[in-house]
């Protein structure tokens, strides 16, 4: 078969360094395939093959001109009981690059192949050692920027997605054995259940395949995280409530309307999360050619941004400019910012137009900025952040599988209430399970492997 688009042997030994590059206190360079113990052998000043697995030992590195390369730490992880479930060397360098360079070509001469991205989890996936949903796990835990994320990752690399998709096989797998019953032997099929019966079970397990579905909204936050956008005309104090959220003198503030003219991008933590958040040029009309130019930059931001904070200078009456930006923005990811409290302010009259979430602040005293936080995380999640242990599609690839099968499960349930044959079905039901599947690695091509594995580190 092939494997990122080069032939691949099941079982061909291959190096990489599984460390990041630069410099630091040990650096690994891992080997594993069949050969690995003798590729290690034949570098290694120690008895290798006597070694027990899961034992770690001091030596001296050779190249094959005799020299002398690195004093190491070697691991040697047996068969079955190793991540890609084939023999495996690690050999633990001192951290510097060159030193790690060397190490790798010394293994590299000694018989072995460079590792392609990703090639020792492909190799535990190919073994059995993890499913595909566990193997993509892996590269989520490695990428994760927010403890929600690594939570979702952890989950996901124990089994719990493998678990629940694999319910949901056993459970239509044997709504299928019903079906296929009652074709082949349409009295006794009726006894094992009617029609309802099975019209309900499979609306179940749908209803369960939605609520799973539904979690990509929670999944994608974690992956891509979330971005701020600040919108206002000018001078109503949104480079003022960037710092004040910011808790830095990041952009300039003055009394001049048009102070900020480009986009300012920075990041925050709230309750876990990181948001990127972006200050804009305040929206007018204007002629000055930079200005306007600014401003094209803020609606293109306000436009790529999950939330929109829309800001108001509540000591002024709203402005004709602001009555239009008011229409722009849609208002189920958009907070009013009624800002300047601190000043003789109107109420807000901002009743007239479709906004749930309005908060009142002052930037400039820093009050209100509790309640702001609290109502953008009320924003992001809808329903509350995910449990520790709550299982989410985080994968696109599993958002798009599973909704493909939730889509044939509806087909099979409609057909079935309005009186199609069962043996007309099989073909959905097929689909069904083959799509659920693709989840876990089941009949996968190599072009969707390659491309999944092909986004990971070399090394691992
Ligand atoms: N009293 C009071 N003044 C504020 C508050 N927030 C901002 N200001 C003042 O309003 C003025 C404008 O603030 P900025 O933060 O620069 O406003 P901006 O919306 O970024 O303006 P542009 O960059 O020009 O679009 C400054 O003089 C701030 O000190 C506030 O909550 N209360
Ligand atoms: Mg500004």
């Amino acid at each position: 078969m092939e494997f990122i688009h080069q032939a691949y042997q099941p079982g061909e030994t291959i190096a990489a360094v599984a460390t990041p590059p630069g410099e630091g206190g040990v650096a690994i360079v891992r080997i594993s395939g069949k050969n690995a113990l003798n590729v290690a052998s034949k570098i290694f000043s120690g008895p290798i093959h006597q070694y027990r697995t899961h034992t770690a030992h001091y030596g001296k590195i050779f190249n094959q001109a005799g020299e002398h390369i690195d004093d190491v730490l070697l691991l040697v992880m047996l068969g079955k009981r190793s991540y890609t479930g084939e023999n495996t060397v690690e050999i633990h360098c001192h951290g510097g690059g060159l030193i790690t360079r060397r190490v790798l070509e010394t293994v590299l001469h000694a018989g072995c192949r460079a590792a392609r991205p990703g090639e020792f989890t492909f190799k535990a996936f190919m073994n059995g050692r993890l499913d595909l949903a566990q193997a993509e796990a892996v590269q989520e835990l490695i990428c994760a920027k927010n403890e929600h994320a690594l939570n979702a990752a952890e989950n996901q690399l124990q089994g719990a997605l493998s678990r629940k998709i694999s319910n949901f096989q056993t459970s239509l797998t044997l709504i299928a054995a019903i079906l296929e019953a009652w074709v082949d032997f349409p009295e006794e099929g009726l006894e094992f259940a009617s029609m309802e019966e099975i019209s309900d079970q499979l609306t179940d397990v749908c209803t369960q395949m939605s609520r799973l579905a539904a979690t990509f909204h929670d999944g994608k936050i974690l992956h891509d995280g979330v971005s701020l956008c600040l919108i206002g005309c000018p001078n109503v104090g949104k480079s003022s409530l960037m710092n004040a959220l910011l808790d830095k003198e990041r952009a300039i503030v003055s009394h001049i309307p048009g102070t900020t003219r480009d986009i300012l991008e920075d990041h925050v933590r709230l309750n876990g999360l990181n948001l990127r958040l972006t200050d804009t040029a305040g929206i007018r009309d204007s002629d000055e050619c930079i200005e306007q130019e600014g401003i094209r930059r803020s609606k293109a931001a306000m436009a790529d941004a999950d939330l929109i904070l829309l800001v108001f200078d509540a000591s002024k009456p709203i402005a004709e400019e602001e009555r239009r930006l008011i229409t722009e923005v849609p208002p189920t990811k958009t907070i009013v910012i009624w800002n300047k409290i601190d000043l003789p302010h109107h109420e807000s009259p901002l009743f007239d137009f479709p906004f749930s979430h309005i908060v009142k602040i002052s930037a400039k005293e820093k009050t209100g900025l509790d309640l702001l936080r609290k109502k953008i995380d009320e924003v992001i999640w809808e329903r509350g952040p995910p449990a520790r242990d709550e299982v989410l599609i985080t994968n696109v690839r599993h958002k798009e599988a599973l909704n493909r099968a939730i889509g044939a499960c509806q087909t099979i349930i409609d057909g079935l209430r309005s009186g199609v044959s069962p043996e007309f079905l099989s073909f959905d039901m097929r689909q069904c399970l083959s799509e659920l599947g693709v989840i876990i690695g089941v009949n996968i091509t190599e072009d969707i492997l390659s491309a999944i594995f092909s986004k990971f580190c070399i090394g691992k």
